[in-house]
């Protein structure tokens, strides 16, 4: 197979494995973690390494902010043989019980963007697969902090304009957190045939009711950055050691 057209990566090059991310410099924090590093290409927003982590092959490979980009990322990931997506992100937390530097598994979204509207019918599910979920949250349990596991809301909106966006009633329905691409990355999966899940790191609130000034930059939200890297790094570990499920 040629050249990966948006991505830049040779197929050949990919292993089955991959963490995506949305920034290109977390990306590289990722690889620093493996053996063997060795970045691919940086093309656009999508920067893609590979290497080893505890003897299993992986990519790394960032997929920018918002669903179309990052899902022009997933399907060239999937079309280059990539079986097993893991997104390690942000989000905004929609409830004091798990406040910044908390950290959710989802496993599932609502689909309140516009792509996955043009990929699959109405009703059709963002679901995370459960074997990744059941890997993503065991592994969380074993490091210190809080992790909780449920539905994740994914929104087009960042900065709102003047349509009421409707977070309460997320909230009330029980949804855990607000991001921008796991809907992306669910539906394309399951649509492709392939297996993904998510794990995020909370860095404020969504809840106008909660929220102060939005600050992801602080050392709360870099420590839970780097313990969902570790957690969804020791997933991929126990979901390769588990072939059987596969
Ligand atoms: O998914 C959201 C988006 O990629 C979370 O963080 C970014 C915006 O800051």
């Amino acid at each position: 197979m040629s050249m990966l057209p948006i991505l830049q990566v040779n197929p050949e090059d990919l292993p089955a494995y991959a963490i995506v991310c949305g920034d290109p410099r977390r990306a590289e924090l990722i690889s620093r973690k493996l053996t063997n590093a060795k970045e691919l290409a940086f093309a656009r927003e999508y920067r893609t390494f590979v290497g080893e982590y505890e003897g299993v092959a992986l990519a790394v490979v960032s997929h920018g902010v918002g669903s179309p980009g990052a899902a022009v990322c997933f399907e060239e990931l999937i079309r280059g043989g990539v079986n097993t997506l893991i997104r390690v992100g942000t989000a905004g937390s929609y409830s004091a019980d798990h406040p910044a530097g908390s950290l959710i598994v989802s496993t599932a979204a609502v689909r309140a963007e516009g792509l996955t509207h043009q990929l699959a019918p109405a009703g059709f599910p963002a679901v995370a697969d459960s074997d990744i979920v059941a890997a993503l949250y065991e592994s969380a349990l074993e490091s210190e902090g809080i992790v909780k596991k449920g539905i994740t809301v994914t929104l087009d909106v960042f900065f709102s304009g003047v349509v009421d966006i409707p977070h309460k009633q997320y909230k009330a329905a029980g949804v855990l957190a607000v991001e921008m691409e796991i809907a992306a990355l669910y539906v394309v999966a399951s649509l492709r045939g392939v297996r993904a899940g998510a794990i995020l790191a909370l860095d404020g609130y969504a809840d106008s009711d909660l929220a102060g000034e939005y600050d992801p930059h602080t050392d709360v939200v870099a420590k839970a950055v780097e313990r969902e890297i570790d957690t969804a790094l020791k997933a991929i570990v126990k979901l390769a050691s588990d072939g059987s499920r596969r």
